[in-house]
C-alpha cells in the first residue's frame, strides 16, 4: 500500500476519534414524491458529505459524468464502493480513467455550483469479493481538501446506530424507478436497519451475491418501495448522524422481500485499520 493512502487514513482515524457526532441537520421528511426509489429531492447543503463520483470520459457530460456515489469521511478521503472501480462498471481498467473526480456541494448535476476535485489516488479493498460482494469499499484520496464541515463520522462496531429498527437515510443520484431513469438532482429515502436474518433469508447465495452479516448491513422497508438503486452505489446510509453503510447491492430495487444490502462501515473501519 502506498504512503498517500496511509497518510489520509491516519488523518481520517484521528478525525474519527476526535469527532463528536456531527449534528446533521435532519431535514424533516417531506411528502414522498418519487425515488432514489421512494425518496424525495434534498439539498446537498444539508448532507455535504454526499458526493458524486464522476468521469465524463467514461459516462458522458449530461449528468457531469456521475456514475456512483461517495461519502466524505476525512477532508481528503472519500469512501465509495469497490465495485464502482471495477472494469465491469468503468468499461476499462481503473488506471486508464484519467478524469476520475469527486463532485462536492452540487445538488443538481446540470449546475456548476460546488467543486469538482480530481482523485489523486484510488485504493480498492484487496479483500473485495465480487462473487459474494463482501468488502465492497474503495478509498479515493482527493487532490485538494474539502472543508471540515463536509466530514461525516463513521459508526464503529457496537454503535446503537446499527440496531435493527433504527431509522436511516440513503442518498444518491441513481435510478429512481429501476428502469434506468437517472436523477439530475440529489435524492434521499428513509429506510430502516433490518435484522440480518431478513437479508440472510433473501440472499442465501445466488448470482447476485451472498449476504454475509459480518461485512454487510441489511436495510430497507419490509413492504419495499424505498431503496437505493443502480447509480447510488458507494453512497451513504446515515443513521443517528453517523455513516453506517455504503450502497452496495440487492436484487432489483425497492422490491418487497429484497432489501438493500450495504457495506457495513464498522467492517470498513476494521479493513482501514488493517491496511494503515
Ligand atoms: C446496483 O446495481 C444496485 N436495491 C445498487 C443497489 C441496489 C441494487 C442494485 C439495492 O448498483
Amino acid at each position: 500500500m502506498s504512503r498517500p493512502f496511509a497518510r489520509a487514513l491516519t488523518a481520517s482515524l484521528s478525525v474519527l476519534t476526535a469527532a463528536a457526532v456531527l449534528p446533521v441537520s435532519s431535514a424533516a421528511p417531506a411528502a414522498a414524491d418519487g425515488g432514489i426509489i421512494g425518496g424525495r429531492q434534498v439539498q446537498v447543503s444539508d448532507s455535504p458529505w454526499t458526493v458524486a463520483v464522476s468521469s465524463r470520459d467514461r459516462f458522458g457530460g449530461t449528468r457531469a459524468g456521475q456514475f456512483c456515489g461517495g461519502v466524505v469521511v476525512a477532508r481528503t478521503m472519500v469512501l465509495t464502493a469497490a465495485h464502482c472501480m471495477s472494469r465491469s462498471v468503468l468499461g476499462v481498467a481503473r488506471g486508464e480513467v484519467r478524469d476520475l473526480k469527486v463532485i462536492a456541494g452540487r445538488s443538481d448535476l446540470r449546475a456548476d455550483e460546488g467543486a469538482e476535485i480530481p482523485v489523486r489516488e484510488a485504493w480498492v479493498n484487496p479483500d473485495y469479493d465480487g462473487s459474494t460482494n463482501s468488502g465492497d469499499v474503495a478509498v479515493l484520496t482527493l487532490a485538494t481538501p474539502l472543508p471540515e464541515g463536509y466530514v461525516l463520522p463513521m459508526a464503529d462496531e457496537g454503535d446503537p446506530a446499527y440496531e435493527p429498527g433504527t431509522r436511516a437515510e440513503v442518498y444518491g443520484w441513481g435510478d429512481t424507478t429501476g428502469a434506468g431513469d437517472y436523477a439530475h438532482t440529489l435524492r434521499a429515502a428513509q429506510v430502516h436497519v433490518l435484522p440480518d436474518s431478513v437479508c440472510q433469508e433473501a440472499y442465501p447465495g445466488n448470482s447476485d451475491g451472498t449476504y454475509l452479516p459480518a461485512s454487510m448491513l441489511c436495510a430497507g422497508e419490509a413492504r419495499g418501495g424505498k431503496d437505493a438503486c443502480q447509480g447510488d452505489s458507494g453512497g451513504p446510509l446515515v443513521a443517528r448522524g453517523e455513516l453506517i453503510g455504503l450502497v452496495s447491492w440487492g436484487s432489483g430495487c425497492g422490491r418487497a422481500g429484497s432489501p438493500g444490502v450495504y457495506t457495513r462501515v464498522s467492517e470498513v473501519l476494521r479493513v482501514l485499520r488493517k491496511h494503515s
